[in-house]
């Protein structure tokens, strides 16, 4: 006879072996069951999977029996439009993206292609602004996070120092699983522990750790906040990338570009030097940022030359 059975969703994984937080609290180190491994699924199984487990007989491990059906995913695409993707997390709720407004400077490029690997995954996004401390004058958090709000995403102005902003982002985070995302030093990790004193993890840091034990090639690592809900550390983010994401398709993962696609003189507008161009008329009205639309043709020619190399 075998023994309990439980819900839960995985953690991390590491080759063969997965970590898998079942719903009454109780983490358990799982195998995959023999009928799983067979064909596909076996590559399917991700961190933020939502499984079943079941205890062995006589005290044997624990195993995944099911893998339920995701709600979305954050998915690295081959390059070239080639077939087939690896799911790097499941089950992602929200992409949210740490910048700082000083130390280090802000790189709105930067800013713009988390956005767009979030789009390009469809997962919702939103900006957190940090060390709003570092600045006097409010108008210069304004003057970033004005384009982001016009384009429909939300802005966390935010300071661990001060500190402010820290419970609209709590909030945020609270039962939903994050993907949060930004460049070193920007304030992950200090913004974690302010929200959650006592977690005392260092987002970023655990893979590393991970992978030094074992050797193995880990991807995201989910981890569990008080109160409901998850962060995934950022190299989940940064894996993804934007492999694979055809240049055709980038217009639509700038949302303020969207009322305005379709509306080109060629229906293959590039809305770069073309002709009647919605886009750069909305631009040159000023219903668009000339900084986002300058991102957008930064990232084209970038796809565009990955695509010629395929
Ligand atoms: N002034 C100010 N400094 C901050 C704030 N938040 C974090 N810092 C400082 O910024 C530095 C980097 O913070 P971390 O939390 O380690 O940054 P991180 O984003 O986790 O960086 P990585 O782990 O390298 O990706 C530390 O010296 C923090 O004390 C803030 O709101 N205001
Ligand atoms: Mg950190
Ligand atoms: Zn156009």
């Amino acid at each position: 006879m075998s023994g309990e059975r439980r819900r839960g969703v995985v953690l991390s994984g590491t080759g063969g072996v997965w970590r898998v937080r079942a719903d009454d609290g109780t983490d358990h180190e799982v195998s995959l069951r023999g009928r799983l491994k067979q064909g596909d699924r076996f590559d399917k199984l991700a961190v933020g999977d939502d499984v079943d487990i079941i205890e062995g007989a006589r005290g044997g491990g624990w195993s995944i029996t099911h893998i339920h059906p995701r709600r979305s995913q954050l998915a690295r695409r081959a390059p070239g439009g080639a077939r087939g993707e690896r799911v790097v997390v499941a089950n992602v709720d929200q992409v949210v993206i740490v910048f700082a407004i000083a130390k280090p400077e802000p790189h709105v490029r930067m800013i713009d292609r988390f956005l767009v690997i979030a789009e390009g995954n469809e997962l919702p996004a939103a900006l957190v602004l940090n060390k709003v401390d570092l600045v006097t004058d409010a108008a210069m958090v304004d003057a970033l996070a004005v384009p982001y709000e016009a384009a429909g995403y939300p802005v966390h102005r935010t300071s661990v120092k001060q500190p402010t902003g820290l419970d609209a982002l709590r909030d945020r985070l609270t039962n939903r699983v994050t993907a949060l995302s930004g460049p070193s030093g920007v304030g992950k990790s200090s913004l974690i522990n302010a929200l959650y004193p006592g977690l005392s993890l260092r987002v970023g840091e655990i893979s590393e750790s991970v992978n030094k034990g074992r050797h193995t090639t880990v991807g995201a690592v989910l981890v569990p906040l008080p109160g409901g809900g998850y962060v995934v550390d950022t190299p989940g983010l940064r894996e993804v990338g934007l492999w694979g994401l055809p240049s055709a398709s980038l217009d639509h993962c700038f949302p303020e570009f969207r009322p305005s696609l379709g509306e080109c003189r060629f229906q293959d507008c590039r809305h770069l030097a073309e002709p009647g161009c919605a886009v750069r008329d909305g631009v040159a009205r000023g219903a668009i940022s000339a900084a986002r639309h300058e991102s957008y043709a930064k990232l084209l020619s970038e796809l565009e030359a990955a695509e010629r190399n395929y």
